[in-house]
């Protein structure tokens, strides 16, 4: 097993003591999630709301009851991975294209638990990962234009479709040094769905996983 697995699944055991039994679980995305995911027949769930279609099924495989997010109402926690962290705990998200529905659950959540291994911190977000960024297929080549002007170079994810049947631009070269702000200007283009900088919804808590251990970042 690689260093960086190792991490992911320490850092999944640590989220573990975020969950109470007979709880709602947001449950995120990714490859750290699927580390969580595998321990989540340890603990009583009532249910989970699930981030993506991808861990909608993995999670009805375990026999997990599925709950529509309006239906559960506010969530307690949150728990899923991130792309990117930066030191305030605004994060990049979206390389697996399900930034919408996590910035979703993130919202409606009171805690949102991030579980990162080393690779994920950053001073600003943006320089090394492109910032994804949701969008209606028919304003595809406006926005294109529109994140150009803002400085940015976005590369569209040729053969993805999001669950919601849009497309994503992944950016380069924005300037996100103030996260809060690149995400609400990125907001504010018409044909944008949602973009992948989680600053309004940042983290609450971060478990960072290394080789010394897990850190928890609040
Ligand atoms: C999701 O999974 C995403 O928002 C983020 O892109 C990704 C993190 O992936 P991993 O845990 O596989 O590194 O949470």
């Amino acid at each position: 097993m690689s260093d960086q697995q190792a991490q992911k699944q320490a850092a999944a055991k640590a989220a573990l003591q975020y969950i109470e039994d007979d709880m709602i679980l947001g449950v995120g995305t990714g490859s750290t999630v699927n580390c969580l995911i595998e321990l989540l027949p340890s603990v009583n769930l009532a249910g989970a709301v699930a981030s993506s279609q991808v861990t909608e099924d993995k999670l009805r495989a375990l026999g997990i009851e599925i709950v529509d997010l309006n239906v559960a109402g506010t969530l307690d926690v949150y728990i899923d991975g991130a792309d990117e962290v930066n030191p305030e705990l605004a994060l990049t998200k979206g390389g697996g294209g399900a930034l919408t529905r996590e910035k979703i659950v993130a919202a409606a959540s009171k805690q949102f638990v991030c579980m990162i291994d080393e690779s994920k911190t950053v001073d600003v977000l943006g320089r090394g990962f492109p910032i994804p960024i949701e969008v209606l297929p028919q304003a595809r080549s406006y926005v294109a234009r529109q994140l150009a002007a803002l400085g940015g170079e976005p590369v569209y994810r040729e053969g993805f479709v999001t669950d919601y049947g849009n497309v994503i631009l992944d950016t380069y070269d924005l300037d996100v040094s103030d996260a809060a702000a690149m995400e609400q200007t990125l907001n504010n283009i018409v044909g944008v769905v949602c973009n992948g900088i989680f600053a309004a919804n940042r983290a609450d808590v971060v478990l960072k996983a290394s080789s010394a251990g897990v850190e928890t970042i609040t």
